[in-house]
This record gives structure tokens, C-alpha cells and sequence, in this order.
């Protein structure tokens, strides 16, 4: 994004994927530590940090997307095979957060948006491999260890995908009391003959948790969305401006830009094929960069 437009994104997004094993790298290859002085480097530009947990299947091994085996969300819950051992990830989780300090010894607050996607069936803690009942419970027990545990730096994010408005969005819905900002997330699919269902889909979803937020009281955002791979070069300022335009979301984030996956991208580098479109976005007084928000505040 710098190389592209001169600034930092607002909100950057940080993957704990593996945390949970003790690992000195995500899943992504990255070190904790990298991702842990980043965090620090964003706060103190006075951006925002969010965070999403790709953990591990506690039950097989294997990673989110393991979902051939029932029973993995029975398992972590009170009275589980593994449910000590769960308790064991969230207090890894839990010291991460506890060490994410200034200098200065100030704790720096987070977004976290675990448990995310789950009106989809693709990680193992999806709609299709518990009931509504065990993955509230799942929230709780997060969310209570994480209390035990002194985090007290954590906004809590609900994002669902884009399965659907009204019950589905809400049959899981853990409570206000453990939520602090309703999301969603969801991408364009595609390419190109994707935009107008991409559109369609998020208007029909950013209307719905429009009015969600207000009688919950609750911030809302796009928690996560992008065109893989950017084939349209007009896709920032034709496509997802328009749509991001008419909401009251407090921000919109592209997912990453892999080292190791060919294609699987969605911010533009320079020289790509949407990067000059980028810019226009950058410019356009609607979207604000890390510098416009250090601004706001002054
Ligand atoms: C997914 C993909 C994966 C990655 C994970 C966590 O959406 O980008 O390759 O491991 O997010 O960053």
C-alpha cells in the first residue's frame, strides 16, 4: 500500500494462525516477533490493529480448513478430549496480547475478530460442524479465558460471510455483552463477471448490519473482502467505492499480499494493473490513510 500511495494503510490485519503451538512463525511464515513490533509500529502512527486466528485443528492436528472430521468444537468445550489443551492455546493467545506493549509499558488495543466466517462450513469451527449453542459457547469460553487472563485490551468483531441477512446472520451471534463491532466478510469471486453479484450481495449485507449496529449500538465494518489477483484495473474506485460509499462503517480491509502463493493478492504493487486506480482511491476525501486519521487528530 506505502509503495503504492505514499501512506500506511489505517487498519492493518495480522494473522495469529499457529500462536496457539507455541511456533516462533505463523502459518503465513512470518515470526510473532516481526508481527509483534509491526502491531507497535502501526499503533504508533496511530493506526488500528485487527487480528484473525487461522488455529490449528485441536482435534486432528491439522490446520482451520481440516474439517473432515466431526465433533472438533464437542471436543474444546467443557468436558472435550481437548478441551485442556484448548484452554492451553487461548493462554498463548491470551500472553501475546498481555506482551503487546509501547516501550512505555502501555498495552495496546486490538480488534479481534476470532471464530470468524462461520455461517460458511470451510474452517472447522463452521456452520455445518456445530450447532448454534456450541459455537456461542466457543465465544464464551474465548472470551472468558482471555478475562481470566487479564487481556484487557481487546475490542471483540463478529464477522460472518456473506451466507446471508437476518437469521443467519444472527442464529450465532454470541451476545452484545461479548461483541463490540458487527462485520462481515466478503469477496469479489470471479473476476470481473463476478462484480455484479459482489455487488449486489454487499449492498444486501452492508444495509442489513446498517441497521443491526444501531440497535445494538455497535460499530460496524467490513471486516474483510478484495478481488484476488485485482484483473480490473478500475475495481477501487468503480467497484468497491461505490459500495463502501453508502455505509456508516467505521473501515474496509483488503486481505494480504502472499509471498508464496502465486496470484493470491489484493492490494496492488507498483505497476500493477489497478495501482493508478488506487491512487484516485487514496485521494478521494472519503477514504482516510494512516496519515488523514493522525490528522483527524491533532
Ligand atoms: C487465508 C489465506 C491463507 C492464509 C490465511 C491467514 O485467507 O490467505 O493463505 O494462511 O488467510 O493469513
Amino acid at each position: 500500500v506505502k509503495s503504492v500511495c505514499g501512506d500506511y494503510p489505517a487498519v492493518m490485519s495480522f494473522d495469529l494462525g499457529h500462536i496457539e503451538l507455541g511456533d516462533a512463525k505463523s502459518l503465513d511464515n512470518i515470526t510473532f516477533e516481526k508481527i509483534r513490533t509491526e502491531m507497535i509500529n502501526q499503533y504508533k502512527r496511530g493506526g488500528m490493529i485487527s487480528v484473525s486466528w487461522h488455529l490449528n485443528n485441536p482435534l486432528t492436528g491439522g490446520d482451520s480448513w481440516d474439517v473432515k472430521t466431526p465433533g472438533v468444537v464437542t471436543s474444546v468445550l467443557p468436558g472435550g478430549a481437548k478441551h485442556e489443551l484448548f484452554l492451553a492455546w487461548l493462554d498463548r493467545v491470551a500472553a501475546f496480547f498481555n506482551n503487546l506493549t509501547t516501550e512505555e509499558g502501555d498495552k495496546i488495543p486490538v480488534l479481534f475478530r476470532p471464530w470468524h466466517e462461520h455461517t460458511g462450513s470451510w474452517f472447522w469451527w463452521g456452520k455445518e460442524h456445530c450447532t448454534p449453542e456450541q459455537y456461542k459457547q466457543l465465544w464464551q469460553i474465548t472470551r472468558n479465558r482471555l478475562d481470566v487472563k487479564g487481556v484487557n485490551n481487546l475490542l471483540y468483531a463478529y464477522s460472518p460471510g456473506t451466507e446471508g441477512i437476518g437469521d443467519v446472520y444472527m442464529e450465532r451471534y454470541p451476545g452484545d455483552e461479548y461483541v463490540d463491532l458487527l462485520g462481515v466478510d466478503g469477496y469479489q469471486f470471479g473476476g470481473e463477471a463476478g462484480a455484479e453479484g459482489f455487488t449486489k450481495t454487499m449492498n444486501s449485507m452492508l444495509t442489513f448490519i446498517t441497521k443491526m449496529g444501531k440497535e445494538h449500538n455497535k460499530p460496524i465494518a467490513f471486516t474483510e473482502t478484495g478481488l484476488e489477483a485485482l484483473t480490473m484495473s478500475n475495481w477501487w474506485t468503480e467497484i468497491l467505492l461505490p459500495i463502501v460509499d453508502k455505509y456508516p462503517i467505521a473501515y474496509v480491509l483488503v486481505w494480504r499480499n502472499a509471498r508464496e502463493r502465486d496470484n493470491h493478492f489484493y492490494a496492488p504493487y507498483p505497476g500493477q494493473v489497478s495501482a493508478t486506480d488506487f491512487v484516485k482511491f487514496y485521494q478521494n476525501p472519503k477514504t482516510l490513510f494512516s496519515q488523514d486519521v493522525k490528522n483527524l487528530y491533532k
